[in-house]
């Protein structure tokens, strides 16, 4: 059984030496027109970066290496007694482009778990916050301390060559996400649960079993499940989206993993990216308090009517770059189809009653190019249904699963010695005189 170290030392020469064909054999091939709408409109469309682990197709949605979401449900281990893909799974495939054995993903469980426990300064620090400052605030400032023990950082004021970049960038990696579970868990307890002790780290459970350990609800198998499905399939969504584009900016001015991946998650705090399933959460309540019994496809349709006249957006409904239902939401209504208690919770129907009137709403109402929902208008119901109703908190669990796709870039971005990032930007006066040439 190799380590993941191990199998990322055979692969990234060949990597290596396709990035050096690319810019010597093809370094001038055209991929596109830039145009004044991608300009003025947030370079939507534009092919302008490097991403390794997966790619976003318009209509068919994310494969990760060129597996679909299904792929991944069949091919990556689960954990033992369980179903669902697990987060280390997902990782290795994403790092290294293989599926790993279940020898190999157990291994990498295990790895995890010891390097899991907090340092006694961010259990100070996070203990110090107050409890009503957001929840992703307060990952963020997590994540950012955690600097203090880079080995990337330590290693380069020491002086280290650029092909050796990679391997330290992997081992805070490592470090990273093995502790993102206790961080989020503590932040969780902190503010919703205080005073109650957090069970510690088993060394023989998977990074998300351990995490719904210690957020509190290790005995749900279902949550578990739910939430090793979740992290796993929110993992990376190719490089364009907010966070991610965001840790690729950082982390290309060496700044080290952590705060490369402690800006992601400012962005990701953002409501049109991920506190729209925070939000989603939010406005399906307000709808049922709304409607009351009476939740018919008329009632639906004339609320959403009624949020979209007011000038808001419908949250979980059209996206940057997909054009079709998002395979996450799909894959999540079918962990929701298979189990008749979850079906049954009027928020859970509500949500799906939701799909069935939104598209058609939104195709008549003409604005967004993207009728369809995405996987927040999903995620956040079935939490609920299992006792997870604090909605702040979600875009935490999001926060723990993108770390898997941004650090996996964070490496690849070391191991091919990527420039720092710098496009040329224009002001409105400079883009009509190039116009005018
Ligand atoms: N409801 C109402 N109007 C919407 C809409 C929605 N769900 N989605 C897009 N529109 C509007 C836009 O606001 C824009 O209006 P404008 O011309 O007045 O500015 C117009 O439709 C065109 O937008 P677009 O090109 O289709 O989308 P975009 O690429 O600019 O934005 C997104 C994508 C996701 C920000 C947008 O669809 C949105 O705000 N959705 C709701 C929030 C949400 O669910 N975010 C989560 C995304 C997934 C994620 O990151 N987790």
């Amino acid at each position: 059984t190799k380590t993941v170290k191990e199998v990322l030392d055979e692969v990234i020469p060949k990597k290596q030496l396709q990035l050096k064909q690319l810019k010597t054999e093809h370094g001038q091939a055209v991929l596109g027109d830039v145009k004044v709408e991608h300009v003025v409109g947030g370079m939507r469309g534009l092919k302008a970066m490097l991403w390794e682990a997966s790619v976003l197709d318009p209509n068919e949605g994310i494969r990760f290496h060129g597996l679909t979401i299904p792929d991944c449900q069949n091919a990556l281990t689960a954990a033992p007694g369980g179903k669902e893909i697990i987060a280390e799974s997902m990782f290795w495939l994403l790092l290294t482009g293989k599926v790993p054995t279940e020898a190999e993903t157990r291994q990498l469980s295990r790895q995890l778990a010891e390097k899991g426990d907090l340092p006694e300064y961010i259990e100070k620090l996070i203990d110090s916050l107050p409890p009503t400052l957001h929840p992703m605030t307060q990952l963020g400032m997590g994540v950012a301390a955690l600097n203090h023990e880079s080995k990337f950082q330590e290693a380069y004021e020491r002086g280290i060559k650029k092909s050796e970049y990679w391997t330290y960038a992997l081992e805070d990696s490592l470090n990273l996400l093995a502790r993102l579970p206790a961080l989020a868990a503590r932040i969780y307890r902190n503010v919703y649960n205080p005073g109650k002790p957090i069970p510690k780290i088993n060394k023989d459970l998977d990074l998300v079993g351990n995490y719904v350990n210690m957020l509190g609800y290790g005995d749900n198998h279902d949550l578990t499940e739910y939430l090793r499905l979740y992290i796993a399939i929110h993992g990376d969504h190719e490089g364009g989206n907010a966070s991610a584009h965001t840790s690729h900016l950082v982390g290309s001015t060496l700044s080290d993993p952590y705060l490369s991946y402690a800006a992601a998650l400012y962005a990701l705090a953002g409501p049109l990216h991920g506190l729209a399933n925070q939000e989603v959460l939010r406005w399906q309540m307000n709808m049922q308090k709304e409607l009351g019994d009476d939740i018919t496809h008329e009632n639906i349709e004339d609320y959403l009517w009624k949020t979209l006249k007011s000038g808001q957006v419908v949250p979980g409904y059209g996206h940057g770059v997909l054009r079709y239902p998002d395979p996450r939401f799909m894959a999540l209504q079918d962990f929701c189809e298979s189990r008749p208690n979850l079906l049954a919770d009027p928020i859970v129907q509500l949500v799906k009653k939701t799909y069935e009137v939104a598209p058609a709403v939104l195709k008549e109402h003409g604005k967004t190019k993207n009728p369809f929902p995405n996987v927040d208008a999903a995620s956040g119901c079935v939490l609920y249904h299992y006792g997870l109703t604090e909605f702040k908190y979600y875009t935490v669990i999001f926060g723990v699963s993108r770390a898997l796709g941004c650090l996996t870039q964070y490496v690849w971005s070391r191991a091919l010695g990527l420039p720092i990032e710098r496009p040329k930007s224009l002001s409105m006066d400079a883009i009509e005189k190039l116009i005018k040439q």
